[in-house]
């Protein structure tokens, strides 16, 4: 077999996790692997210096535009050089092929393409085989080593299964499963990995200085045998890496579970992220969410903080509806109803291709917003709306956390988000949004060294 270099290029502020993978198998079949900082200013020349055969990306929509730019750079320097493009945005998109700076991509898992983009020549677009999820071996020894920024990230993800049994218009999970056929994703994305891979893939985590870890499945609590599951997971956690760790889940499916399933998700997780979106009936539908109404989120809020489980609660606002400010306010009050002085976010609706909801948007002539860089932290979501609306709706995402937190009611809410916000303003709201998740999950003390963690990232806002 011929050794092959790949270079693999981070981009953003949070690990490229699907791309741990791709590092995974490349080591497993023998190529020489390095990672580049893509956001770094040297990037082009480290790169150039390292001389790699290939150069992979992994963005999501969001980086997707920067890292054909960078290849594009690349290739004018190494004109031999041949990029690869894997994850979300080329699954739905794989017309990007076409576009200069992008040789080959791959749509799907990486397993079984590395033979085929060596080979090649032209522009390509393969697709990847499903292999079982305990043959998924994640590498993370070259990225933590080649880029600092990440391996100090107080934050780390770890992931026990791959999807999602929902399907929100919004969400990329329906182009997912529609990719994989039902049947097949049923069986390859909700399948839980061997709690031993998982445990050797943490370890790694206790070399550097980690201060949490995000159980980053959609929905831990989803899945089956959950109970049994969880409770060898959290008793073996415990043992060999207890580090802090919180985990993403759904009003549903908190509903659905058994008392003892939460209590030992409580002695494992010190809070959770919960999907709430929206509070209106016609808004729920339009997210295709109808069963996740206030009274399912009361008592799932309910239900998790009886077991001493601190909720995060997250919001969707800018809908393309007819009164997006009131949908929002409408949001907020709910949230205040259910659990006011807790801790909200609330995030621009983003579009992203291949969803249904795009798909609706698109047919139903919704215009949308050129300005909208699907950054959450800048308040600025895809739908375009009325100049004073868009200030309206970007002001509530940044104000929300402190609307909820500190019981404002709707008067001062209508006053507030009629500010014109300085760009001073709006970038310290950002930080202080920032530092209340921070506090949130990890308590007061994380404020001490909040400058150095605000140095190590590049906060859009
Ligand atoms: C983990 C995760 C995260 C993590 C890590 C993100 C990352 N960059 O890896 C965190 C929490 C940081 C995150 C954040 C965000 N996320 Co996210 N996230 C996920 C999640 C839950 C799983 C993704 C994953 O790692 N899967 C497991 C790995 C193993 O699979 P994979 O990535 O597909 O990789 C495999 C293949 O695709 C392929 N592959 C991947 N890359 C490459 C590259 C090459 C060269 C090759 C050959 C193959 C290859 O090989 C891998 C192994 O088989 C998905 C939802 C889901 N269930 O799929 C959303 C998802 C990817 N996230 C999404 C979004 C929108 C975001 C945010 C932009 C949200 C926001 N507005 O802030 C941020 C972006 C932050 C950032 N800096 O990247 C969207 C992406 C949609 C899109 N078209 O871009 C998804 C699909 C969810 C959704 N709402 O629809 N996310
Ligand atoms: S519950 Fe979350 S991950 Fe699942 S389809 Fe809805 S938004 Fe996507």
């Amino acid at each position: 077999m011929v050794t092959k270099k790949f270079g693999l290029v981070h981009i953003g502020n949070d690990e490229c996790y699907g791309l741990v993978f791709v590092a995974g198998e490349l080591k497993r079949l023998g190529h020489e692997i390095k990672w580049f900082d893509g956001d770094a200013e040297e990037v082009l020349q480290e790169i150039c210096e390292w001389g790699p055969d290939f150069i992979c990306f992994s963005p999501l929509t969001t980086f997707f535009k920067q890292a054909v730019q960078l290849s594009v750079n690349i290739k004018q320097k190494l004109p031999l050089v041949r990029s690869v493009f894997g994850s979300y945005h080329v699954l739905a998109v794989p017309e990007s092929i076409n576009l200069d700076g992008v040789d080959i991509i791959v749509r799907g898992p990486v397993y079984g393409t590395i033979d085929k983009i060596i080979s090649s020549t032209g522009k390509e677009v393969f697709q990847g085989s499903i292999v079982p999820v305990d043959k998924m071996i994640p590498a993370r020894e070259e990225y933590y080593k080649d880029i600092p920024r990440m391996a100090n990230r107080h934050r780390k993800y770890i992931m026990s299964h791959f999807g999602c049994r929902f399907n929100c218009s919004y969400c990329s999970t329906s182009n997912i499963r529609n990719f994989y056929g039902k049947d097949v994703y049923l069986n390859f994305c909700l399948s839980r990995r061997p709690i031993s891979e998982l445990i050797k893939e943490a370890k790694i985590f206790l070399e550097y200085p980690t201060k949490e870890v995000s159980l980053e499945d959609d929905d831990i609590l989803s899945g089956l045998n959950v109970e049994e599951w969880l409770e060898e997971f959290s008793s073996t956690w415990k043992k060999e890496i207890n580090l802090p760790t919180y985990a993403n889940v759904t009003p549903s499916t908190v509903t659905q579970v058994s008392e003892k399933t939460l209590k030992i998700l409580a002695g494992l997780v010190t809070s959770v992220q919960m999907g709430v979106q929206v509070a209106r009936p016609e808004s729920l539908k339009l997210f295709n969410r109808t069963a996740q109404h206030e009274a399912i989120v009361k008592e799932a809020y309910n239900r998790l903080t009886s077991v001493g489980i601190r909720v995060k609660m997250e919001f969707i606002m800018g809908l393309p509806v007819d009164d997006p400010v009131m949908d929002a306010i409408e949001s907020i009050k709910m949230a205040q109803r259910v659990g006011a002085g807790t801790f909200i976010a609330a995030f621009p609706l983003m579009l992203y291709p291949g969803t249904e909801l795009t798909r609706w948007c698109i047919q139903s002539n919704i215009p949308l917003n050129d300005k909208c860089e699907l950054e959450s932290h800048t308040g600025i979501g895809s739908i375009k709306f009325d100049p004073l609306t868009t200030k309206r709706i970007t002001n509530l995402t940044k104000m929300a956390t402190m609307f909820v937190k500190y019981n404002i009611n709707e008067r001062w809410i209508k006053a507030l988000i009629d500010l014109d916000l300085t760009d001073q303003a709006s970038k310290q709201l950002s930080e202080c949004q920032y530092l209340e998740s921070l506090t949130f999950r990890q308590g007061s003390e994380i404020e001490k060294e909040f400058d150095k963690i605000l140095a190590e990232m590049h906060l859009k806002y």
